[in-house]
């Protein structure tokens, strides 16, 4: 018998040059959306996204820049308490992946999680619908050969313009998220959605 189904908030944030479509991809994942006018619509700081894993429901908070990417100044709430960070790029233009490690480090400093080298990223290599992908300037191998390098780090290519591995890349954030949750020094909340009548018990209830 189910006895609870806690609900679990989880911070991502995402980060990458200005135009590799961060903003888009979060609009398709969370809206189902691809177009200027909602694009221009979004002020706020995060969207969110309910999602179930296993027995979990799991609140992926997912933070985009508003723009300031492009002078590099994110400030410390961007990245405070964040469980997971998925790093994104533009399979046609070689300099938005040669700024990933940049962005890694970047990331590591502020957010400065406790244990660096078991934080958990995901790297998005997006836009590979683009002229059915005659302008590619990033083999894929390349992607995956600095995955490798980081520490096989997950990498997924993407479309957000046709809504293409965007939903498995958020899911596959959401796994990690969700599996380092109980590392993070900030703990956002956990919500007894359902507690039983009977007397409580300690321990898990799995
Ligand atoms: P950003 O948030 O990383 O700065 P945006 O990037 O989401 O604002 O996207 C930048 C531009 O790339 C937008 O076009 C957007 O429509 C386009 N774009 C985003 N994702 C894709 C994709 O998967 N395929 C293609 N073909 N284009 C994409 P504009 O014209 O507004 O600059
Ligand atoms: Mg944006």
């Amino acid at each position: 018998m189910e006895s609870w189904r806690r609900r679990t908030l989880l911070k991502v944030i995402v980060l990458g040059d200005s135009g590799v479509g961060k903003t888009s991809l979060m609009n398709q994942y969370v809206s189902k959306k691809f177009s200027q006018q909602y694009k221009a619509t979004i002020g706020a700081d995060f969207l969110t996204k309910e999602v179930l894993i296993g027995d979990r429901l799991v609140t992926l908070q997912i933070w985009d820049t508003a723009g300031q990417e492009r002078f590099q100044s994110l400030g410390v709430a961007f990245y405070r308490g964040a469980d997971c960070c998925v790093l994104v790029y533009d399979v046609n233009v070689k300099r938005s992946f040669n700024t990933l490690d940049t962005w890694h480090d970047e990331f590591l400093n502020q957010a400065g999680p406790s244990d660096p080298q078991r934080f958990p990223f995901i790297l998005v290599g997006n836009k590979i619908d683009l002229d059915g992908g005659s302008k590619r300037m990033v083999p894929e191998k390349k992607a995956r050969e600095w995955c490798a390098s980081k520490g096989d780090i997950p990498y997924f290519e993407t479309s957000a313009k046709e809504d293409h591995n965007v939903d498995t890349a958020f899911l596959c954030i959401a796994r990690l998220a969700l599996e380092h949750e109980h590392d993070q020094d900030i703990y956002f909340k956990t919500v007894a959605e359902q507690v039983p009548d009977t007397e409580q018990t300690s321990g898990c209830a799995c």
